[in-house]
């Protein structure tokens, strides 16, 4: 008999709920976390100003009424450390932790066909066996390190995002360099360049932000709370995870000037990510695209005083929301103090990093300091790290052109590997914590079906998954993502192949999808 019924990795929001949820239905679990801590991206990306941007009243577990109703969000958009303090204390409340070995990453993973059981290989130097494994390492949680020369030669302080210190740094006075505009470089831009004597930021591409418009949120948590079990089924149906108002905005189309110019200023000014939902063909029709990026630029334009660094800050090569858009909490703004300076490195290329800071386009810039926010190898990267290997045949091989899933969830030839919010599920396209619950729920029923009738397999049709591959990439190719060289479409990592990551058909749709599936006995699953 293997170790466990089900090996778990990561102890993020993922690794967290389908350790509780499996152990509730009395499987032999265990989890193993590379860190050393729970928490995942949250105790990982610590750097200042981080926060999430979803909403922290759907950004959060429902599986759990009485913590629902217990916990007291502060802000709309929770900081970093607030979130890292809820999962700490999920762990707690649930005495997770006792199952969870920290500090061990999986190296790799073998399965053994007759047992029907994987064997993970730890770099601690042990071994575990079970039947099952979930691998719920994170869509982003492997840190893309950029080709630039020189990286290791600077002889100040180096610090990454996604690996931030644990004692504070202190910026004040220091002359600091911020490479990568995303996400992460917007948020930790705007949270330091009140104390650096000197910020020096370098984009590649920029960004559309919307602001947050975050506040306290105290009174509006308490009347949620009368309802939040109504908000939680609307978040499930939803398209993004986390319902925006109407769920069925107007096509483009269908408005007059007047009401589309209402329509953006009313989802801008309300702040967040549900301004691309201001037409339900906002990624799909080129016009309403327009529309919605010309109003982005229009409004970057009246933040930024000076007209030069206003151009460089607006977006204009790529369709608006075809990459990740950024929420913001005064990003633009900071262009305007005397002490922040933007370099846009399409036109002054960074040629490498030196002893005592960065050349770029033939020029010095001296630093005490360099900020990297250059990303992740997202969705595949932190699979991909581990060598899976089933029948002779290793995962990241049969990825090569590109991830072959059925539903996101398992991929065939590999049977009993499950990945939570895996390539070509929802996830990113999403607020994540509603995509995981989905995964972790939908998974802890397959493994109960399975366990009721004494079966030991559960592993795709090719068929059943070339139809998911297949629908995935049309269903992409009907909107603009694929114009954008962006993290969802692979671009961002050098040969890493060209690809649709997420699904786009939406929350709602993909979950009607998945219990169609269950309850038409798995179908596309050979069940054995
Ligand atoms: P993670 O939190 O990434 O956890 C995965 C864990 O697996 C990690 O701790 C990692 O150490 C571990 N692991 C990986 N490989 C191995 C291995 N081989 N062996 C052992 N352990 C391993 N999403 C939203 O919906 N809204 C947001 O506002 C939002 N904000 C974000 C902000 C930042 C800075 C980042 C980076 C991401 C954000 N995301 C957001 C996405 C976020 O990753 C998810 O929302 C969510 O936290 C993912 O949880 P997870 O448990 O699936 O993965
Ligand atoms: O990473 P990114 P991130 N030279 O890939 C630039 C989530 N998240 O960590 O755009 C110069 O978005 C790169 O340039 P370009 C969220 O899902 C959420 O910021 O490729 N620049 C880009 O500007 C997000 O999308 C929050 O041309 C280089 C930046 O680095 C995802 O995580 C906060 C470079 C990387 O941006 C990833 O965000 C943080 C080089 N060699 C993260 N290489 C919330 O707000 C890369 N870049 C909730």
């Amino acid at each position: 008999m293997p170790d466990h019924d089900v090996l778990i990795i990561g102890a993020g929001f993922s690794g967290l709920y389908q350790l509780y949820r499996l152990r509730e239905l009395g499987f032999d679990v265990h989890a193993v976390e590379a860190g050393p801590a729970v928490g995942g991206t949250w105790y990982w990306n610590r750097y200042p100003g981080a926060r999430c941007d979803i909403e922290s009243i759907g950004y959060s577990y429902s599986f759990d009424t009485e913590l629902q109703e217990e916990w007291n969000w502060t802000e709309r958009y929770a900081a970093q450390p607030e979130l890292l303090s809820y999962l700490d204390h999920v762990a707690d409340r649930h005495d997770l932790r006792k199952d969870i070995s920290f500090d061990t990453r999986v190296e790799s993973l073998r399965f053994d066909d007759t047992a029907d059981e994987w064997t993970a290989l730890l770099d601690t130097g042990a071994r575990i066996t079970a039947r099952f494994v979930v691998a719920a390492t994170g869509c982003l949680s492997k840190p893309l390190v950029p080709a630039i020369a020189g990286i290791d030669d600077f002889t100040g302080d180096t610090y990454w995002t996604w690996d931030w210190p644990h004692d504070p740094v202190d910026l004040t006075g220091k002359r600091v360099a911020v490479i990568g505009t995303g996400s992460s470089g917007v948020q930790t831009i705007t949270a330091i360049a009140p104390e650096v004597e000197s910020l020096t930021v370098f984009q590649r591409t920029p960004t559309y932000a919307v602001p947050a418009q975050n506040r306290l949120i105290a009174q509006e948590l308490a009347e949620l709370k009368t309802h939040y079990g109504e908000f939680r089924d609307e978040s499930r149906l939803s398209v993004g995870g986390f319902p925006c108002g109407d769920e069925l905005p107007p096509f483009f189309e269908d408005l007059d000037d007047e009401q589309i110019a209402g329509e953006l200023d009313r989802r801008y000014d309300d702040g967040g990510l549900c301004f691309q939902q201001s037409f339900r063909d906002l990624l799909q029709s080129p016009e309403a695209n327009a529309r919605a990026a010309e109003y982005v630029r229009r409004r970057i334009g009246q933040k930024v005083t000076d007209p030069a660094t206003a151009e460089r800050l607006t977006p204009r090569s790529y369709p608006i929301a075809a990459k990740r858009m950024c929420v913001d909490t005064g990003y633009y703004e900071v262009y305007n103090q005397p002490n922040v300076s933007l370099i846009d490195v399409t036109e002054q290329p960074i040629e490498r990093i030196t002893g005592s800071g960065i050349r770029a386009g033939g020029a010095d810039f001296p630093f005490d300091v360099i900020i990297l926010a250059t990303g992740f190898d997202a969705m595949t990267g932190a699979l991909d790290a581990i060598d899976i290997q089933s029948r002779g045949k290793a995962l990241r091989d049969k990825w090569a052109d590109g991830p072959r899933t059925y539903l996101g969830l398992m991929s065939a030839g590999f049977p009993n590997l499950f990945t939570v919010t895996g390539p070509q599920s929802p996830s990113v396209l999403s607020n994540m914590v509603t995509s995981i619950e989905c995964h972790v729920e939908w998974i802890s029923d397959a493994l109960e079906h399975l366990r009721a009738r004494g079966l030991t397999k559960i592993e795709p049709d090719e068929a059943a998954e070339d139809n998911w591959v297949n629908t995935t990439n049309d269903a992409a190719d009907l909107t603009l993502l694929g114009q954008a060289p962006s993290w969802y479409m692979g671009a961002n990592v050098p040969g890493k192949p060209r690809a649709p990551l997420p699904f786009v058909g939406g929350v709602g749709t993909y979950q009607q999808i998945l219990d169609g599936v269950a309850v038409s006995n798995y179908h596309g699953f050979e069940l054995v």
